[in-house]
């Protein structure tokens, strides 16, 4: 039988009956999308598990943590450092959602045509449905995108928000600058949860943070094989989780995984047929629980082997050199790491174009799919450079833009299928 949580979620503060509707969102999807896969890896059944007890059990670990004193912060966002909330004792939370729950709230004060996902954290946040949300006493903002800076300074009416200034280029100077705010950063950390964070607790931090992106690094390499021994879809899902699972236990899960997977790559066993289109998605995130695109694509027969998102690669390809012999020396190779995530709000953002052309040889990948939200300027106008540099490559294209409506479900079908069908 399952728990019930509802005196939890009270005590937070959510609006039970608003919660109530999205809950009876969820299991239906999940069982249309994810557990409708034939063959699919045993080892997800912990993920399986995690997404049934998604504002459950993760949220009873959150309470446990801030009555023992600890704090629980909340992210929008790949480029904020989660070693540096971890170093400090806290718990570090991806609070993006990808759904559209609480919209008629979020457009009282925000314009009607904007970025579902800042409508919808906004929406969460004022018709109060999300636990994370409700768990966390402070959010991080960042200044990446036009929408998302000036949606924090409402925020900020709601819940204390810390903005990290993200530089828009990656010259000496706008180095200088991330440094400084990654610098500022831990002062606030430490002025918000009391901790001081010193040398040992800094590399302890970047030690674990490291191993979850590598054992996700070892699950991407395991997808360039073919028949790929996974599905996108089920990777997505891998991908969405780590950004508020348990950091140790999420790493163990994922390498447990990755040996069941490496025995599936011997028995030559996938969950496609090794002449299924192979597809690379590229572009906004794709927070849970938005797999629209990705169950589109592979209920058309083509299986995705990399995401070229901040829920996909950019959020575990480089990790932090552990090198350091000083506070200092750990503090410069976490900013770094962090310059290296090829985001559309820098200008250019050549790295990403190299990327996706070596990305597309490595996975041996037959098209490309380019999914941008809509109104997001930066994935959308950059789209002509991807564009651009693909056809010079002759990698294949298809340019997709789209909400987290299910209005447009039908035509995005038929545009994916023609492009299978092109690429076959
Ligand atoms: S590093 S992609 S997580 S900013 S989709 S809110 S850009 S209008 S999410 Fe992002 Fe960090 Fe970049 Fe990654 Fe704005 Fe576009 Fe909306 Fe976006």
């Amino acid at each position: 039988m399952a728990t019930d949580y509802r005196k939890m979620w009270d005590k937070i503060g959510l609006d039970l009956d608003a919660h109530g509707q999205l809950m009876q969102v969820l299991p239906p999807t999940y069982k249309d999308v994810y557990l409708s896969q034939s063959n699919r890896p045993d080892s997800m059944e912990y993920f399986d598990f995690v997404v049934s007890e998604i504002h459950g059990l993760r949220i009873q670990e959150l309470q446990e943590h801030k009555s023992n004193g600890g704090k629980v912060i909340g992210t929008f966002c790949v480029f904020v450092p989660e070693e540096i909330i971890r170093a400090a004792g806290a718990i570090c939370i991806g609070l993006c959602s990808g759904v559209e729950i609480g919209a008629a709230q979020a457009e009282k004060v925000l314009p009607r045509n904007v970025c579902p996902l800042i409508k919808s954290f906004m929406g969460f946040k004022l018709a109060k449905v999300c636990p994370y949300f409700e768990s966390c006493d402070m959010v991080v903002g960042e200044t990446t995108c036009d929408g998302k800076k000036k949606a924090f300074e409402i925020l900020n009416d709601y819940v204390p928000v810390h903005v990290m200034e993200t530089p828009q280029m990656k010259r000496e100077k706008d180095r200088a600058l991330w440094r400084s705010e990654v610098q500022d950063f831990v002062v606030r950390v430490e002025e918000y949860t009391g901790n001081q964070i010193n040398l040992e607790n800094i590399q302890r931090s970047i030690k674990d943070v490291n191993n979850k992106r590598l054992a996700l690094l070892r699950l991407a390499g395991l997808r360039k094989q073919n028949p790929a021994p996974i599905s996108g879809k089920d990777s997505l899902l891998i991908e969405q989780i780590a950004m508020y699972d348990d950091v140790e236990r999420f790493t163990l899960k994922v390498n447990e995984l990755c040996d069941e997977l490496e025995t599936r790559v011997q028995g030559n066993n996938g969950v496609h047929a090794a002449d299924a289109p192979r597809i690379i998605v590229t572009g906004t995130p794709m927070a849970i629980p938005n797999w629209k695109v990705p169950h589109i694509i592979e209920s058309a027969g083509a299986v995705i082997v990399a995401e070229e998102l901040c829920t996909g690669l950019r959020y575990f390809e480089n990790t932090v050199a552990e090198n350091g012999t000083n506070l200092d020396q750990s503090i410069d190779a976490i900013a770094e790491r962090y310059l290296g995530i090829n985001c559309a709000c820098f200008t250019p953002n050549e790295g990403r174009m190299e990327k996706l052309v070596r990305l597309a040889k490595e996975y041996n990948a037959d098209g490309i799919i380019h999914c941008s939200l809509a109104f997001c300027d930066p994935y959308l106008i950059e789209a002509n450079r991807v564009e651009k540099v693909l056809k010079e490559h002759g990698i294949p294209l298809l340019k997709i833009e789209t909400d987290y409506g299910q209005e447009d479900t039908g035509q995005l079908q038929t545009r994916v299928e023609a492009f299978l069908e092109m690429i076959r």
